[in-house]
C-alpha cells in the first residue's frame, strides 16, 4: 500500500468515526430530552392536584359541580381482584413472614413521603461538617415540609429545648428526637375502637369528594365480613346516581348489603332506613356514606348535622363513630378541612387515605398536633385490603427509615 492509499484509509476512517460520532450524541440528546419533558409532566400532573382550598371545593358554580360530576359519574370502580390479591386474602403464611411482609408494605406505602421532607432530613444530616446553620436549615426543612407550620414549630422548639448544645450538632441525637416527638404527636389518646360495644354499631364517614370515603368503606366492611361481622353499608351519598353504584359494587366484593333510596332522596332517611333494617336483621355494623359536596359548604355541613340527629333517632347513640376522611395528596388542605368539619361534626376519628401517592404524608402529623383526633386507619392503596390501622410507633419507624439512595435521588430530582 502506498502512502497516499494509507492517508486516504485513515481520512476515510475519520469521517466514519465523526459521523457515528455525531449520530449517538443527537440520540443520546433527544432521550435526556424525552426524560426531561416526562420528569416536567409528571410534575405538571402533580401541581394540578396540589392544595385545592377545600373553600373552592364546595363553593363551585353549579356549572362546574355539573362539569365535576360528569367526570366522576364515569366513576371511580374498586380495582378487581389480582391474583396477589387472591394471595392476600387468602392470608399470608407464618406469622413472622407475616409481620415482615407487613412492615416492608407500609415502608413501601410510605416510600413517596419518605422521598419528600424525611429524605431532605436525612440529606440535612448526611453532611460531614455539622455546625450552627445546621439549625437554621432544620427550622426551614420543617417549616417547607408538609406537616404545617404549627406543628413545624412544636417539634422545632422541642428540639431546641429539649437538646443540649452538644446533642445539637450531633446529627443522631436530632434525628432521634424528632422521631420521638412524631411519635408522641402521632399518638393521639382514644378509647379503644370496639365494634361490639352497640348492635348495630352505626359508622359515620363524612369528608369532601374524592377523598376516598366509598372506598373506605368498602375496605372496612371487607375487613369486618372478614373477622365474621355481619356489615350493611348505607348509600347515603343520594346526590349522584353512580355513587350508589360505586358502593354496591364495593358491597358485592366485600359481601356487605348496600340500602339505597331513590334517585335523589334524602341521605338522612336512606341512612334511617339503613339502621332501622341493620337492628331487625341483626347486623353487627352499619356503615354509613355520605355525599362530599352540596350546593354551598353550609347546606353540606346542615345535611351532614341532620344525618347524626337522624341516626340517633333510628338507634340513641348513634352514631358511635364519625370519622373524617382525608386526602393525604391534598397536603395541609387536609388539615383545613379537618378543622371544618370538626366545627360543624363531633368527629371521633381520621382516616388518611392514599398516602402511597404522595410525598406529603407528614402532614398526618399536622392533623393529629392540630386536631387532637385519633388517626383510626391508613390507606397505603386502591385495593381492598389497603388499608391499615393506624399505629404509631409502626408509623414512625416506617417513616423515617434509613432513606436510601434511589429515595434520596428521587428527592433531590
Ligand atoms: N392510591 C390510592 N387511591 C385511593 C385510596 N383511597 C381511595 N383512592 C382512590 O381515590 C378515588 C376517590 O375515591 P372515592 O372512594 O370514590 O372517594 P369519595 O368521593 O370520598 O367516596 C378513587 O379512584 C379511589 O380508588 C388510597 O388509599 N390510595
Ligand atoms: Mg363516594
Amino acid at each position: 500500500m502506498t502512502g497516499n492509499e494509507i492517508a486516504y484509509l485513515l481520512a476515510a476512517f475519520a469521517v466514519v468515526g465523526l459521523f457515528v460520532f455525531f449520530v449517538r450524541r443527537a440520540s443520546e440528546k433527544q432521550a435526556s430530552a424525552r426524560s426531561v419533558r416526562d420528569r416536567l409532566r409528571e410534575e405538571a400532573g402533580r401541581d394540578e392536584d396540589r392544595d385545592r382550598p377545600i373553600a373552592e371545593d364546595l363553593d363551585q358554580t353549579d356549572q362546574e359541580r355539573e362539569g365535576a360530576y360528569e367526570e366522576q359519574d364515569e366513576g371511580p370502580r374498586p380495582k378487581p381482584p389480582d391474583d396477589e390479591d387472591e394471595e392476600r386474602d387468602k392470608g399470608l403464611p407464618g406469622g413472622d413472614t407475616a409481620e415482615v411482609n407487613e412492615a416492608s408494605r407500609l415502608k413501601h406505602g410510605l416510600s413517596k413521603t419518605r422521598g419528600g421532607f424525611v429524605a431532605r432530613l436525612g440529606r440535612l444530616f448526611s453532611r460531614k461538617k455539622i455546625d450552627d446553620d445546621l439549625l437554621e436549615e432544620l427550622e426551614h426543612v420543617l417549616f417547607t415540609a408538609d406537616i404545617g407550620p404549627t406543628t413545624a414549630q412544636s417539634l422545632f422548639t422541642a428540639l431546641k429545648d429539649s437538646l443540649s448544645r452538644d446533642q445539637l450538632l450531633d446529627p443522631d441525637s436530632i434525628w432521634s428526637k424528632i422521631r420521638e416527638e412524631s411519635a408522641t404527636i402521632l399518638s393521639v389518646p382514644a378509647p379503644p375502637l370496639d365494634f361490639a360495644g352497640a348492635r348495630p354499631f352505626v359508622l359515620l364517614m363524612i369528608g369532601v369528594n374524592g377523598v376516598g370515603k366509598t372506598t373506605t368503606i368498602g375496605k372496612i366492611a371487607a375487613k369486618l365480613q372478614r373477622e365474621g361481622k355481619k356489615v350493611l353499608l348505607a348509600a347515603g351519598d343520594t346526590f349522584r346516581a353512580a355513587a350508589v353504584e360505586q358502593l354496591e359494587i364495593w358491597g358485592e366484593r366485600s359481601g356487605a348489603p348496600v340500602v339505597k333510596g331513590k334517585d335523589g332522596s334524602d341521605p338522612s332517611s336512606v341512612i334511617f332506613d339503613a339502621i332501622k333494617r341493620g337492628a331487625a336483621d341483626d347486623y353487627d355494623v352499619v356503615i354509613c356514606d355520605t355525599a362530599g359536596r352540596l350546593h354551598t359548604k353550609t347546606e353540606l355541613m346542615d345535611e351532614l348535622k341532620k344525618v347524626g340527629r337522624v341516626c340517633d333517632k333510628a338507634l340513641s347513640g348513634a352514631p358511635h363513630e364519625t370519622w373524617l376522611i382525608l386526602d393525604s395528596t391534598t397536603g395541609q388542605n387536609a388539615i383545613q378541612q379537618a378543622q371544618l368539619f370538626k366545627e360543624a361534626m363531633d368527629i371521633t376519628g381520621i382516616v388518611l387515605t392514599k398516602l402511597d401517592g404522595t410525598a406529603k404524608g407528614g402532614v398526618i402529623l399536622g392533623i393529629c398536633d392540630e386536631m387532637k383526633v385519633p388517626v383510626r386507619y391508613i390507606g397505603i392503596g386502591e385495593r381492598i385490603d389497603d388499608l391499615r390501622e393506624f399505629e404509631p410507633e409502626a408509623f414512625v419507624a416506617a417513616l423515617y427509615e434509613k432513606v436510601d439512595e434511589e429515595e434520596r435521588a428521587q428527592a433531590q430530582s
